[in-house]
């Protein structure tokens, strides 16, 4: 028992981040970055969490995303940008815990509903074991998305395939 709990050790997923985070295309599968979608409805039919990235696809030519504070939030100002994307597809990593808030600063575009908040929740990812054989597993449980084995042991186990490889060589 004691030595499992040697083994069992608790990391704030913020680090792990893309190993074991989902990805959501904000919208879908209904719609997407658009004027026709209620981003309400959409963000509160997923819980997000610390890790999970947001994808926004659009035309670059009519929108763009801007994030902003809750305050400009509120009153769809885009004129203080914490963060401005406009590729049409972007990828948005929410590595902290907390509130983020994007808008489209298309004038009229915001108040007619191109705006989303996304509540992120903090993971817990244990891991036991070491090396290759480490396993890991986090709470709230991965999603299909994400991978089983800790990135620590996706690294050694890719150091020993480069290994094998040289050896294999020569
Ligand atoms: C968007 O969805 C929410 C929750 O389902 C609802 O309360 C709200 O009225 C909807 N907004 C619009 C503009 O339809
Ligand atoms: C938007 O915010 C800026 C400051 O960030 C402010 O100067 C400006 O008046 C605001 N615009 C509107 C329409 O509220
Ligand atoms: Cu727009």
């Amino acid at each position: 028992m004691a030595a499992k709990a040697m083994f069992l050790m608790t990391v704030v997923a913020t680090g792990l981040g893309t190993a074991f985070g989902a990805s959501y295309t904000v919208g879908a599968p209904g719609g997407s970055w658009d004027l026709k979608t209620n981003y309400t409805r959409w963000a509160s039919a997923t819980t997000f969490y610390t890790g999970d990235k947001l994808w926004f696809q659009y035309s670059g030519v009519e929108h763009n995303v801007v994030e902003v504070s809750k305050a400009d939030y509120d009153a769809c100002n885009g004129s203080s940008p914490i963060a401005t994307f406009k590729t049409g597809n972007d990828a948005v990593a929410l590595a902290a815990s907390g509130s983020r808030y994007f808008i489209c600063s298309v004038p009229g575009h915001c108040s007619a509903g191109m705006k989303v908040q996304v509540n992120i929740r903090s993971k817990v990812v244990r891991c036991r074991g070491r090396g290759i054989r480490q396993r890991c597993r986090s709470q709230p449980s991965l999603s299909s998305a994400a991978t089983s084995v800790c990135p620590s042991a996706l690294a050694q186990l890719g150091l020993a395939a480069m290994v094998a490889g040289i050896v294999l060589f020569f």
